[in-house]
């Protein structure tokens, strides 16, 4: 059984979300994935996400792609999360190059090209601007 691990906030869940997800999942036999805490999101991007960690965790584990969902509580705690999943491949953005190579000691890493043009960020520009006109 070759479980993916990978990490995320996944507000205002969007395509660029799902695309790195289903190409993780189609790496191995199961998927499992960190939803990152309202907390640590404050801390790593400093801002409250718009979708709370519950709504954000809940709409992971909808998806098929998905075989389960948990609190990634912090950035440091990869190891833990890759041992306690006992996962074999770390996947992630390669807006995330390098970060996070410390755990290939126990895991493979793989970092796969974002999504162009799409990004949380740019979806609230987008709806404030609409909201203004
Ligand atoms: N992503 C992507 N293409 C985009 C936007 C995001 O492939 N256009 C990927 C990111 O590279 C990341 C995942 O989708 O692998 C989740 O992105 P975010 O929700 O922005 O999460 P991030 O802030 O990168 O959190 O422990 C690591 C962090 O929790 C990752």
């Amino acid at each position: 059984m070759k479980t993916i691990i990978t990490f995320g906030t996944f507000d205002l869940f969007h395509i660029g979300h799902l695309n790195i997800l289903t190409r993780a999942r189609q790496l191995g036999d199961r998927l499992i994935v960190g939803v990152s805490s309202d907390a640590l999101n404050i801390r790593k991007k400093g801002r409250t996400p718009v979708y709370d960690q519950q709504d954000r965790m809940q709409i992971l584990e909808a998806l098929k792609c998905v075989d389960a969902v948990f609190l990634e509580e912090s950035l440091e705690k990869k190891a833990d999360y890759i041992q306690q999943f006992d996962a074999n491949v770390l996947v992630m953005g390669d807006d995330w190059t390098g970060r996070f190579d410390a755990v290939s000691r126990d895991c493979e890493v793989i970092y796969l090209p974002r999504t162009p043009s799409i990004s949380t960020t740019s979806v609230i520009e987008v709806v404030k601007t609409k909201g203004e006109r």
